[in-house]
């Protein structure tokens, strides 16, 4: 039976004791055990009623189970729905009720909040422990741990990415098989990536970075990964002397540079730093090169497209640049309004077009079709130039996105709240940049002038609804928003105005 993601990734694994994921204690997890409780994950899934091309909704902790979750889906033929773990219980009923998973797997302490909106969205719901207890462990332990792998072509569908739009309406990015195994073969050999690499992987694991990134790279080479729960600098600085590579978004950069610790001696080892999600600093570029003599090599990607450019692993990192297109991905420079290609040196939308580029949005034709064209190109959101030496620069974003941390946050998501409070005319909200999270969320109120907003009750109010990281760190009441002659908001004027916010005093 063909199955290319499971061929490519998993099935040359089988039986070996290799090491797969070395945890923060030392526990080593081998391929055949992952891949043992895999198709037990699999089995139980076909014992569930699951079928191949049906969703699975995931928000469970960074556990090496979450990832054998992983394997059994591509195993099985399920399509993977990993959701942050920060999502409110509103949140997640979007995700589920949208894709139409037929199971939401969540961590334990979550299933009194989850059970009502597995319930009314029609899915099943099972839980799962950090120490393999929970009810999925459960049922899965008194399973068989062979599986018959789900034949499945490289068109069949993998995994939804749920990523939010300008609308406020988060929309699944249907992702394939072939998206996927592209990406990571691309990556493997432009990054010069063996069996013989340690990766340091403190990413979380429900993002494209930390999955379709990281843990594909590793499990197609059979390179061992130091897989902690989340980004601790302890961690990292106790870790580093056994890895040989790390992939991080900039705040992972900026939080090492912070410490002491970290030093050209603890980093001298060290083979490749690898950077993304959101923009590096050429200030941490130069001083990341200054501290430990390794340029980080700063790459490109979005949740719709995988990886698209890469600065070189031999050859000039540019600071400030995000390199070339990777083999077999096209890159171009439009006219927002004409749709033609623009000279090099011109700043224009960026385009992209391969094998990485998604299939289009899950039940949103109309979506698909605003930004997949039928020459097969991807309209990114992104605004960008290209060089004299080819290198791409991202200049900006035709998009309303805030990035903090690596976690993209929509404006207008929370905008839509904010309208709903008492005393709210309307509202704006921005990033405006941060020391650690590069951007950090700031709301602007404009009264409705019969009642003042309460700003500390506004803010327990819209908590409720919106993971934690997208809460605006800070809300200020103004007379007017600033409009332009077409009455758009001119949030470019907002963003200079509250610029300092953050900013250390
Ligand atoms: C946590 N908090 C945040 C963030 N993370 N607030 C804003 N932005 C964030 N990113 C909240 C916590 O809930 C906490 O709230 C408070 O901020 C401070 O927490 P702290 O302990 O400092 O944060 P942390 O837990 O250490 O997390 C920071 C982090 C993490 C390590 C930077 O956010 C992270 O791992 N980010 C990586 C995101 C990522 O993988 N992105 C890839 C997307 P309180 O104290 O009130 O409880 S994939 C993608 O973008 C594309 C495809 C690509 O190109 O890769
Ligand atoms: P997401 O939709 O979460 O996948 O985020 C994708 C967006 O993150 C892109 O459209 C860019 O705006 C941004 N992004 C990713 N990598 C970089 C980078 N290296 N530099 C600047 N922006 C980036």
């Amino acid at each position: 039976m063909s199955n290319p993601l499971y061929d490519a990734l998993y099935r040359k694994h089988w039986g070996k004791s290799t090491p797969f994921l070395q945890l923060a204690n030392g526990s080593v997890i081998t391929h055949d055990d992952h891949l043992q409780l895999a198709a037990q994950y699999a089995n139980l899934f076909t014992q569930l009623g699951l079928k191949p091309g049906d969703r699975l909704a995931l928000q469970v902790a960074k556990t090496p189970q979450a990832l054998a979750v992983y394997a059994a889906c591509v195993q099985a033929g399920i399509v993977l729905l990993p959701l942050n773990t920060a999502y409110t219980a509103d949140e997640v009923s979007y995700f589920v009720d949208n894709s139409g998973a037929r199971l939401l797997l969540c961590d334990a302490h979550r299933v009194d909040e989850l059970t009502a909106v597995a319930q009314s969205c029609g899915a099943m719901l099972e839980s799962m422990n950090v120490d393999d207890s929970g009810s999925f462990d459960d049922k899965a332990k008194a399973l068989s741990n062979v599986f018959d792998t789900v034949e499945r072509t490289e068109d069949d569908l993998a995994a939804f990415l749920y990523t939010s739009g300008t609308t406020g309406r988060s929309k699944g990015a249907m992702l394939t098989q072939a998206n996927l195994l592209s990406n990571c073969q691309a990556l493997v050999s432009e990054w010069e990536f063996t069996a013989n690499d340690s990766l340091l992987h403190a990413l979380p694991i429900f993002h494209t970075h930390g999955l379709f990134v990281a843990t594909n790279v590793a499990l197609l080479t059979g390179c061992k990964v130091l897989f902690v729960p989340k980004f601790d600098v302890n961690d990292m600085i106790n870790l580093m002397p056994e890895a040989t590579s790390m992939m991080g978004v900039p705040t992972f950069y900026t939080r090492l540079l912070d410490d002491a610790r970290f030093t050209h001696e603890l980093a001298q080892h060290m083979r490749l730093f690898i950077s993304g999600s959101a923009p590096l600093l050429a200030e941490t570029h130069v001083q990341f090169e200054s501290r430990t003599g390794h340029r980080i090599l700063e790459r490109y990607g979005m949740t719709e497209t995988n990886m698209n450019t890469s600065n070189p692993y031999h050859g000039e990192r540019r600071a400030g640049t995000v390199g070339f297109p990777l083999p077999g991905v096209e890159v171009r420079i439009t006219d927002s309004n004409t749709e033609k290609s623009l000279p090099q040196g011109e700043i224009g939308d960026i385009e992209v077009r391969g094998p990485n580029v998604f299939k289009g949005y899950w039940q949103m034709p109309e979506k698909t079709a605003e930004e997949l064209r039928e020459n097969g190109f991807f309209i990114t959101g992104d605004l960008g130039r290209i060089d004299e030496d080819g290198y791409l620069h991202i200049v900006g974003r035709n998009k309303d996105l805030i990035i903090s941390g690596g976690y993209n946050i929509y404006p207008k998501e929370i905008e839509l709240l904010l309208d709903e409070e008492a005393g709210v005319l309307e509202s704006a909200v921005i990033g405006v940049p941060h020391p650690d999270f590069g951007e950090s969320v700031v709301g602007v109120l404009v009264s409705d002038g019969q009642t003042e907003p309460d700003v500390d009750a506004i803010k327990q109010n819209i908590a409720v609804s919106l993971a934690k990281f997208k809460h605006p760190q800070k809300l200020f009441v103004i007379s007017e928003l600033p409009r332009n002659t077409m009455g758009k908001v001119q949030k470019n004027i907002l963003r200079e105005q509250y610029e300092k916010t953050f900013a250390p005093s």
